[in-house]
């Protein structure tokens, strides 16, 4: 396959302002006629032909100015049409088996009914078109189908006239007034039933908001319904970012390869960011419905108004729309507990794609499938780029930066240039160097150390960009760092400040210290970057147990544990050692577990253990096999040693009332993590507690974390709680999807001959994505089970790449990067996992998305 480069970049010949299509929908055979009003691009070299992209579709007819034309041929799956004038209308008609689209990409079938996913590149496997970003529409669409089949038939924009026919048919029109590059476009047909609600927007715009639904879910979509106003809401407040249409719809598809999609209008997304209450949906599951309802909303403005040049820009809309989710989402529930979550998933999922044979900048330089593009680098690092801009602005000048950016470049396809600058030129900023964070790869490393003489304090701060595939050399990009000076004495500091560090190396002082002081740097995790500071293990239980800014609090305890995990791996800990560091972390976590001023939410945050792939990530080599060890040893010291606090705090949170409250979400947070703990120390007594748990449960919650300590062990409570899990929830696939992620993510010894043997489950299948992954992905995430030491994890996985590869393959793709770190991984399981890459390599036909990253993996 080709490789399409940024700096490749030309504007499309011709401009297509309208677009007319009528589809005659069946679940087997629809026929797509499309009518393309075209014009000469004045902006673009000059050309005699038009360039429509295809996948697979076939030419039924092709008119130019509604004549039949013989003026076309074919290069490869393209339609190239020659045309004779400046302007012309042309008119092509394919025809299409949505069953048989098992990509789920384009219009396929998905429970008996029909929709579309058009991002990045799937309009071109409905009708032939320049299926590009910055090629903008106006769309008028006729669909036509079964009254009976398609009861309910949506398209983007505005529902302009229906109607029925005589042979049992009926029919809507749609028009979309904004103008929208087709990966935008949407159409849902089938039997759904709707929420319907009401937003009046700040300007008195009454908007009718549905979100569809099979009949059988209605009851379970008043949060994301809820979730949507609120981001309407916020979305005026905080961005001053008005709705712009009169209807909002959002439909759940089961199907689905992504999380949602932002469709103008016509939002499509998986029922498991749809569905939620509290029987079924755990409080995590709440959380991720209100920030993917949000995303989606946000992108309105964010990626639809204004939105992507080229597919190079990607974080131009994604990134920006991740930090309006994360904002949201922050002033909607605890401000400390999101940035840590958020922190999380970067470190757990960004870190090791930007350590790795896939990392690239935020901003790519080159593809050979957009789909391996849509990364934690491009969403989440992008988000972390913009957040530091507005750290260095300021929170007014930041938002000064945004309404003059979508000012600027509303109703066109933008750069991530043209982000920078119209923040530069709003917030009044110079962002010649920070561009650098769109092009250089790799998480920067910030050495620190304090010195301390006389009564100054002095910093000494440097930096390293690691070398990155492609990116041998790197330049000091700005960091800008958040910190404090805690005096030990009083336990508080004179104020926070923000230095950016700019240069290989820097020195900063500070004056008014009699003794040295204690340092917290980073805080809030100002930037994307790894700290290694020259701090004692009693300063990072000081900051720990003293910290005012609540995630400095949280790096401290994290801090203190992985030191203590990376000597204990790397075999620097005799017993002595181990059990004076075991002791310390348990200290401090007996802090954290007595804290009157904690509320429980941030208190369950804080006793999480840094996961494996983290750790991992946190060793040039990582052997997997000795953290497991380490950690589990870590975790069950640290039940044995706090029992008693354990149990208590274990039944203090029981005893909180069971709803949606913060309290209760709260106490539900600490009363997992305290349960696995306990069942680390004490397994007679953990199994006991978790089988109560899940018998008296009255919410998912409480069920799944209870389930989930049980799927790690042995003995007739784990059989009973499986088989009990299952009947209760068989006919509900989103929670028979936790069932197989709760036994493929367990530490249960034989973890990997339960994959296997769940692969042939009845209820089990690869072609549902959601399905797929709720057994192996979870399954490739557990170190434990992925990691197992005769490779055959590794073989599953590699087996399962090749399985799904014929059917889907963006899904399959997405199971490379695992084995893809096999160059930081010990000598033995390295080689293992390499062999499984080649041996993918070898097959023949592989999919354009899973040769590029076995290619790149392997390179
Ligand atoms: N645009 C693809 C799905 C999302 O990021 O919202
Ligand atoms: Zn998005």
């Amino acid at each position: 396959p080709p490789t399409i480069r940024r700096e490749d970049y030309k504007p499309f010949a011709w401009l297509v302002p309208e677009v007319s299509l009528q589809f005659e929908l069946g679940l087997e055979a629809t026929r797509v006629v499309s009518t393309l009003t075209v014009a000469r691009n004045a902006k673009a070299d000059p050309s005699p032909m038009i360039r429509l992209n295809g996948d697979g579709l076939e030419v039924v007819s092709v008119k130019v100015d509604g004549e039949p034309s013989n003026s076309w041929t074919m290069d490869g799956d393209d339609l190239l049409v020659t045309l004779p004038g400046d302007a012309h209308e042309i008119t092509v008609a394919t025809e299409i088996d949505p069953s048989a689209n098992t990509q789920l990409m384009g219009l396929y079938a998905s429970d008996g009914m029909l929709c579309t996913q058009c991002e990045a590149e799937g309009f071109r496997r409905i009708t032939f078109f320049p299926d590009r970003p910055d090629v903008l529409s106006t769309y008028r669409v006729r669909m036509t189908g079964s009254a009976e089949t398609f009861p309910v038939l949506l398209c983007n924009g505005n529902l302009e006239a229906t109607g029925t026919n005589d042979d049992g048919t009926h029919w809507a029109e749609w028009h979309d007034p904004w103008p929208k590059p087709s990966y935008l476009f949407a159409l849902v047909a089938g039997q759904l039933v709707a929420n319907t609600d009401s937003f009046t927007t700040m300007n008195g715009r009454e908007v009718t908001l549905n979100i569809y639904v099979r009949e059988g879910d209605l009851g379970r979509t008043g949060h994301a319904m809820e979730s949507l106003k609120r981001s309407m809401k916020w979305d005026e407040e905080t961005f001053g970012r008005e709705y712009d249409l009169d209807l909002f719809n959002i439909v759940a598809v089961s199907d689905f390869n992504m999380g949602a999609m932002e469709n103008k209008g016509l939002n499509v997304f998986n029922t498991k960011y749809v569905l939620a209450d509290e029987d079924t949906a755990t409080d995590g599951d709440f959380d991720g419905v209100e920030g993917v309802i949000a995303h989606e909303y946000f992108h309105n403005w964010s990626g639809n108004r204004v939105t992507c040049r080229d597919w190079f820009q990607l974080s131009l809309k994604e990134g920006f729309t991740v930090l309006r989710d994360q904002l949201f989402s922050q002033d909607m529930g605890s401000e400390p507990v999101k940035r840590i979550e958020d922190v999380r998933v970067l470190r757990g999922a960004q870190f090791p794609e930007d350590s790795g044979p896939l990392a690239h900048p935020i901003r790519p330089d080159s593809y050979r499938e957009i789909s391996n593009f849509y990364t934690a680098t491009v969403y989440n690092k992008g988000a972390e780029v913009i957040r530091m801009m507005r750290t260095m602005a300021g929170e007014e000048a930041f938002r000064k930066g945004t309404d003059l950016y979508f000012e600027r470049h509303d109703g066109e396809a933008a750069t991530c240039e043209d982000f920078v600058r119209a923040i530069e030129d709003g917030a009044g900023m110079d962002l010649q160097q920070f561009r650098l964070w769109y092009s250089q790869a790799g998480t920067p490393k910030v050495s620190v150390q304090l010195e301390h003489d006389g009564d100054t304090a002095t910093l000494h701060l440097s930096q390293q960009v690691p070398a990155t595939p492609g990116q041998p050399d790197k330049q000091p990009m700005p960091i800008p760092l958040k910190l404090a000076l805690f005096d030990r004495e009083s336990g508080r500091h004179s104020g926070e400040e923000l230095v950016v560090l700019d240069k290989a190396e820097d020195t900063f002082t500070f004056g008014g210290f009699a003794s040295k002081p204690v340092l917290s740097i980073n805080r809030g995790f100002s930037a994307p970057v790894t700290i290694e500071r020259d701090i004692s293990g009693e300063e990072l239980v000081f900051l720990a147990a003293q910290d005012d800014d609540p995630f400095a609090r949280y790096e401290a305890l994290q801090d203190l544990v992985v030191s203590h995990l990376k000597q204990a791996v790397e075999g620097e800990l005799d017993d002595a050692a181990r059990t004076e560091a075991r002791n310390a972390i348990a200290g401090a976590f007996r802090a954290v577990l007595v804290d009157e001023n904690l509320d429980d939410l941030m208190r369950g945050e804080l006793l999480v253990l840094p996961s494996e792939t983290y750790l991992a990530e946190t060793m040039r080599i990582a052997d997997p096999g000795r953290i497991h060890e380490e950690r589990q040893a870590l975790r069950a010291a640290i039940g044995i040693a706090l029992e008693d606090e354990l149990a208590a705090e274990y039944q203090t949170a029981a005893s909180v009332p069971s709803d949606l409250s913060a309290e209760a979400r709260g106490a539900r947070k600490v009363k997992t993590q305290a349960l696995l703990y306990l069942a680390a120390g004490n397994p007679e007594r953990g199994r006991e507690l978790a089988w109560e748990q899940y018998r008296n449960a009255r919410n998912m919650t409480d069920r799944q974390g209870a389930l989930m300590v049980l799927a790690g062990m042995s003995g007739i409570e784990r059989t009973n709680a499986l088989l009990d899990f299952y009947n209760r929830y068989k006919g509900n696939a989103l929670v028979v999807d936790k069932w197989f992620a709760l036994q493929a993510s367990s530490m249960h010894p034989d973890v990997l001959e339960h994959v296997k043997a769940l692969a042939d489950h009845p209820q089990f299948t690869l072609r549902n994505p959601n399905r797929a992954r709720s057994l192996y992905m979870a399954f490739a995430h557990n170190p434990h089970g992925f990691h197992a030491e005769d490779g055959e994890g590794y073989r599953l996985i590699a087996d399962v790449i090749l399985a799904l590869d014929p059917i889907n393959p963006q899904t399959a793709a997405r199971f490379v990067p695992q084995l893809g770190r096999w160059r930081r991984i010990e000598p033995k399981r390295s080689a293992m996992m390499k062999a499984q890459l080649e041996r993918i390599a070898e097959a023949p036909k592989l999919s354009r998305d899973t040769y590029e990253q076995v290619s790149r993996s392997l390179g």
